[in-house]
């Protein structure tokens, strides 16, 4: 399932999970070792193949059982796919981090033969994908599905809820597809909240057409952390009086704005308190099932914080599902780490970070979990090129979605020359781990420099700060790399950080320990893993665990 809930009652959906044949394939193009591999999974997770980055070609079949025009989705493919049906290209897409389909009209009834060949080599073409601190796994990695759709089917269905005059109310529009050579009408119907409305569209033949509605939904309550109320919503097409498609989201009905340097929801200031946390797993690679994702949720709750960043690219969506019934707040960012200027000068830079900013924002747009976008971690926002490229990713997150919050963690201290661009500065910092200061100095002297910029008077995160801390690496020195001195920094950055009243979030680095890429990182990573995690890779907790939950319990109350 590639939610935590049945999209679709109409639509008929065929479930693509569990094993499909698959080889991997050799420098000279031939089909090298052959098994079966899950989807979804990371191919690391089988025992030959837990180093392997080169191609593999997923192989399966689906039988239909009378003719239909097929919609292929792929949650995420990593990195690289070429799709084919029946051996003919249908789609192909770059980047693990987002989904994409293909629609294949008019495919007969009987069996058909879906391949995938993916790729997670560090290629001259990979603008994004390289090698990183955190580790790049290959495969079919995210869910997937084979949908029959109608001749006219909803493509999209995206949802604004707001409030007008106290009442709540929601802006919906459907993207509408005609595959036919003949216009078509349909009649589009839609529920929420106890609101129902119906509105007629003509889709002209092989395009698409956008409906709009407006409905005054009289059972809406606010979706907020304490009450993360979701209401189901459902949009029917109808042609001459009988439904041929559907498509179901959920939504809730918050809204967010920045009153200085506080951060609004539904009118109330709110802390931002939580983990950086990577889509990780010592056996899963980034393949966590539902329960692995609902059990990190748990714990990250555990120990008292509402927030959790994705960084540094677009999660799974089920994992975005669970923080909407959970009721915690997700920074969602576009896929980029640490890229240099020159890095940035990549012919495919810019085409790669706006097509998942697109599918990004395209898919996610409906969780109310969601109140931050964020883009190019670590980036080079120091250099008028640079500068250039969030000016450009920015107006395209600007123009895909106008009610939620952009930020970018910067680590350019003092140098960073595009704090006018966002509505949230946020800085990583990592004082008595890579910087010899007191964690309050720190932020005192970056906001009193923040205060001379554009970014003077918005609200500030400290989006990264944490130590290495090897789990049962006791030591009574307290030397680095040792539990202790984890510890000791967590707690430091915490409690001096946490009462400067100029801060409105604190996330750590990191939720758990991850994989990093052996190239350029294993030299500074013990274990080659980051290993700031609060918890290790299996989610055990370290000594800073306790420490992280017993102060940020007194961060962020409400005064
Ligand atoms: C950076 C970066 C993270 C991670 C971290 C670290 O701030 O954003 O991805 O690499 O540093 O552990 O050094």
């Amino acid at each position: 399932m590639k939610r935590t809930f049945e999209e679709h009652k109409v639509r008929p959906v065929h479930n693509l999970d569990g094993l499909w044949a698959f080889h991997t394939v050799d420098d000279a193009g031939g089909e090298g070792r052959q098994m079966h591999l899950m989807a979804p999974g990371s191919w690391e997770s089988h025992p030959d193949l837990c180093a392997y980055r080169g191609r593999g070609v997923y192989r399966r079949e689906i039988e239909l059982s009378a003719g239909a025009n097929l919609l292929l989705h792929f949650e995420g493919v990593s990195h690289t796919a070429e799709v084919l049906l029946d051996g003919e290209r249908v789609a192909r897409h770059y980047g693990a981090y987002t989904a994409f389909s293909a629609v294949c009209s008019g495919v007969g009834a009987g069996v058909h033969t879906i391949e995938v060949r993916a790729d997670n080599r560090f290629t001259r073409e990979s603008a994004l994908h390289i090698p990183n601190d955190y580790y790049t796994y290959g495969g079919l990695t995210r869910p997937v599905t084979a949908e029959e759709v109608a001749d006219v089917y909803i493509r999209t269905l995206r949802c604004h809820t707001f409030r007008e005059g106290g009442v709540w109310r929601a802006h919906i529009e459907l993207a509408l597809r005609n595959l036919s050579v003949h216009a078509r009408e349909v009649q589009c119907e839609v529920t929420l909240a106890g609101a129902r409305a119906r509105i007629g569209a003509r889709v002209e033949a092989g395009r698409e057409s956008v409906c709009e509605l407006d409905l005054k939904t009289p059972a809406a309550r606010p979706w907020s952390p304490d009450d993360p109320a979701l209401f189901f919503l459902t949009a029917r097409l109808f042609e001459g009086g009988e439904a041929i498609d559907d498509m179901i989201d959920r939504v809730g009905f918050r809204e967010l704005t920045v009153d200085g340097e506080k951060i609004l929801l539904n009118g109330e200031a709110v802390y931002l308190k939580g983990f950086n946390r990577h889509e990780d797993h010592p056996s899963l690679g980034a393949s966590l099932s539902v329960q692995e994702m609902n059990r990190d949720l748990d714990l990250i709750l555990w120990t008292g914080s509402n927030t959790v960043r994705t960084c540094h690219y677009p999660n799974d969506r089920r994992f975005l599902d669970l923080c909407d019934e959970k009721g915690l707040f997700v920074w969602e960012e576009v896929h980029a780490r640490g890229l240099t200027e020159e890095m940035m000068r990549h012919a495919n830079f810019l085409p790669q970070s706006l097509l998942c900013a697109d599918e990004m924002v395209g898919a996610h747009y409906n969780h109310p979990c969601i109140i931050l976008w964020g883009l190019l971690n670590e980036c080079s926002s120091d250099t008028p090129y640079g500068r250039s490229c969030y000016e450009a990713i920015i107006a395209r997150l600007r123009a895909l979605d106008g009610t939620r919050l952009i930020t970018f963690a910067s680590d350019r201290h003092y140098k960073d020359i595009c704090l006018d661009l966002c509505d949230v500065v946020s800085m990583n910092i990592y004082p008595e781990w890579y910087y010899d200061i007191a964690p309050g100095d720190m932020a005192d002297e970056l906001k009193a420099w923040i205060e001379t910029t554009s970014g003077r008077g918005k609200p500030l995160i400290m989006s990264e700060f944490g130590a290495g801390g090897i789990y049962g690496y006791r030591s009574p020195a307290r030397e680095k790399w040792s539990e202790e001195r984890q510890c000791d920094i967590l707690s430091h950055c915490i409690e001096q950080m946490g009462s400067r009243a100029y801060i409105s979030g604190l996330l750590i680095w990191q939720f758990c320990d991850c994989r990093v890429t052996e190239e350029v990182w294993a030299m500074r990573r013990p274990k080659t893993q980051n290993n700031k995690g609060v918890f290790d890779i299996y989610r055990r907790p370290k000594m800073a665990a306790e420490v992280v939950r017993a102060l940020f319990a007194k961060v962020g109350e409400k005064k």
